[in-house]
């Protein structure tokens, strides 16, 4: 009898059958779905309306934004593109960070759908509705055993995606800003990316360096990322301490890169010696307290120019009280208030790309990281679609009132 059945499966006897009450005619799964069916007169519709994503429900892409697998899928144009670097196989310390993206996403779903819109007081606009398509592109499928491989995936996935012809959102000033300094004279899609260990910057730079030519970095991070590659072969001295370093020696940076919020123990002077070799300056995490947010804001600006810039955040940036789910923490670090005041500060800056790297979400309570991340991606995309710093708010006040 079993043998009987299996026969059945096979030639295709047991293909079920579903039976009409009205006429006891049998209908295959096909003829069920291909019938008009009028939601509209449908229990659910005709009482609730339309099935809409909750802040805490629906799939996950970021901010409740479409998802589209854009690497294989180039039915969607977009301005600005959010796609996933799960790659942790370079860290010197503690491996997760290929969960950061979903981390991120799943941090980010307040922030738009449930009736928010993501408008917020800080900018006074929202990044969703600025008339620019951002579309969250997936993650990369990149190996997890070999790292030279997935380091030119993740080239491949960041070349295909510059390479797509933009919808033309972003306004006209802003356009005219980045795409002078495109070696094809054309306007490109600026990418999102979410770490990821730091090294996926690299094959980010490599591939940046193909539409732009070298790049001024702006990088938010306790420690310098640009320790002398070291190793006994050539993909063992390409770490998340060392990829900065390999790009200068690829060339792919300009000498007038600057850092923010460095903290980490060093062998000596050696080491701020040799990052000036690598094209960097140096803002400490004390600096807030002695010069102030606003001098930081400017120390950067004044460094970058009007040069084409890349902004890389390690999120170990952050003290790790505000954010613990990375892999390499450092104690005393800045908190996610001051972090986001100063990228505010940086709009205007002729951005090509953004990253968020070394989230790591095993280490997190109450996803206090990937929300961190998620609001930091918020203000990215703001950062992209502004033309200035926001003004401080005054709200119901005259500036008068403000001062006491
Ligand atoms: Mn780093």
């Amino acid at each position: 009898m079993q043998h009987l059945v299996f026969l059945a499966l096979l030639t295709g006897f047991a293909q079920p059958h579903f039976h009409d009450a009205r006429d006891q005619i049998p209908m295959t799964a096909d003829a069920i779905f291909s019938a008009a069916i009028d939601v509209s007169k449908e229990p659910w519709t005709s009482k609730y309306g339309p099935q809409s994503d909750l802040g805490f429900s629906g799939p996950l892409s970021f901010s409740h934004l479409e998802y589209k697998r854009c690497l294989e899928d180039a039915s969607l144009p977009f301005d600005i593109g959010l796609i996933g670097f799960p790659f942790d196989t370079t860290t010197s310390y503690r491996p997760g960070a290929r969960f950061g993206p979903f981390a991120i996403r799943s941090g980010s779903r307040r922030q738009m759908g449930g009736g928010s819109k993501g408008w917020t007081l800080a900018w006074g606009s929202s990044p969703f509705n600025q008339g620019s398509s951002v579309l969250d592109c997936g993650d990369v499928p990149l190996s997890a055993y070999d790292n030279a491989k997935a380091l030119d995936q993740m080239e491949a996935a960041y070349d295909t995606l510059l390479s797509r012809p933009v919808l033309g959102g972003i306004d006209e000033m802003y356009k005219e800003r980045t795409k002078q300094f495109a070696l094809d004279g054309k306007e490109h899609p600026r990418i999102i990316t979410l770490g990821g260990d730091h090294t996926v910057v690299l094959p980010i730079l490599r591939s940046l360096n193909k539409v732009y030519g070298p790049v001024s970095i702006v990088h938010f991070d306790a420690h310098l990322d640009t320790w002398p590659p070291r190793g006994t072969t050539k993909q063992e001295s390409i770490t998340h301490g060392s990829f900065f370093a390999v790009a200068a020696e690829e060339g792919l940076m300009t000498n007038t890169s600057i850092h923010a919020g460095i903290r980490c123990k060093m062998m000596g002077l050696e080491d701020i010696e040799h990052d000036d070799t690598v094209g960097f300056q140096v803002i400490a995490t004390d600096d807030i307290d002695d010069y102030g947010i606003k001098k930081v804001i400017e120390k950067i600006r004044q460094r970058i120019g009007d040069k084409p810039v890349y902004l890389s955040l390690d999120i170990d940036v952050v003290d790790p009280g505000l954010a613990p789910a990375t892999g390499t923490p450092e104690v005393g670090g800045w908190t996610t208030r001051e972090v986001k005041r100063i990228l505010r500060g940086l709009t205007g800056l002729n951005f090509v790309g953004f990253d968020i790297v070394e989230v790591a979400p095993a280490y997190d309570h109450a996803d206090i990281t990937g929300i961190a991340a998620a609001d930091i991606v918020h203000d990215f995309l703001s950062m992209m679609l502004v033309n200035e710093p926001p003004k401080p708010h005054v709200g119901p006040f005259s500036k008068d009132d403000w001062i006491l």
